[in-house]
């Protein structure tokens, strides 16, 4: 009987470790940034090894892009300048986007952040190749990466042709990201096309949000409309008063007048 009894209790403590075990997993925090490879080679005419990363697969609009650099010996290289130079195969022509080089020689964290805004999807159009140029340990390289872009089910980058002077604007949506009922961050990127190779960020836009539910009539209070942060970023909030189907209306205004509207989905 005793020994039943201890048998039992065994058999309860082996069920509460498992059970407790697979709780602890749910609740394992997942790390700040998720970093996913997407690309790895040797630097042309260098030893470096680069290794690309992203968090996410990489689509249409905004990609935050992260490097990591080491030397012959599988050592981190901590200091190095590092640029992109993503180019679109489309065959009869070739473009380039609009980037974001990383700011610091600096590593952060081992790595060096940057983001590439790619205007198209790969596919029947044409194929994408994302050179990472690195200069380091006094050598200088660059590493060729064929990448893929896919197009994401609701659509994160808007492109319009100015009404006042026939400027190609691009809009990327960066947040919200996680939409949620209430007051969400509001980030956009703005940038133009100077030529098919050059796309810099645009600082003096003026843009006025206005959030609306299509299928339901009407829009929500409290609203700030982005401005301008830097490096073509412009922030600011959006209210969602419920769940459903969202317009972000934007009006964009340049230096003399009205550029033109669109707008992004937001579905939650
Ligand atoms: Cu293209």
């Amino acid at each position: 009987m005793k020994k039943n009894i201890w048998l039992t209790l065994w058999a309860l403590s082996l069920i509460t470790l498992f059970t407790t075990g697979c709780n602890s997993d749910d609740e394992t925090p997942t790390p700040t940034i998720a970093y996913q490879k997407i690309a790895e080679g040797t630097a042309d005419g260098t030893d470096i090894k680069v290794e690309v990363y992203s968090t996410e697969e990489l689509t249409t609009g905004y990609n935050p892009i992260y490097i990591a650099l080491f030397d012959a010996t599988g050592k981190r290289i901590e200091q190095a300048t590092v640029s992109f130079k993503p180019l679109m195969d489309m065959g009869t022509m070739k473009h380039a986007s609009p980037i974001e080089n990383p700011t610091s020689n600096q590593a952060q964290d081992g790595y060096f952040p940057g983001a590439v805004v790619f205007t198209m999807p790969s596919g029947d159009m044409g194929s994408w190749i994302l050179d990472v140029q690195v200069q380091a340990n006094g050598k200088t390289g660059t590493l060729t990466a064929p990448v893929t872009i896919k197009e994401p089910a609701t659509s994160r980058l808007k492109s319009l042709v100015s009404a006042t002077d026939g400027t190609r604007y691009y809009i990327a949506l960066l947040q919200p990201q996680k939409p949620k009922i209430g007051i969400n961050d509001m980030e956009v990127a703005m940038y133009k096309r100077n030529s098919m190779m050059d796309f810099p960020a645009v600082t003096n836009l003026t843009i006025a949000l206005e959030p609306e539910m299509p299928t339901m009539g009407h829009g929500s209070p409290n609203n700030v409309n982005p401005t301008h942060s830097g490096n073509g970023h412009y922030k600011g909030k959006v209210n969602f008063t419920m769940t459903g189907l969202w317009y972000l209306n934007l009006t964009l205004n340049d230096a003399t007048g009205e550029a033109g509207k669109l707008y992004f989905e937001v579905n939650f």
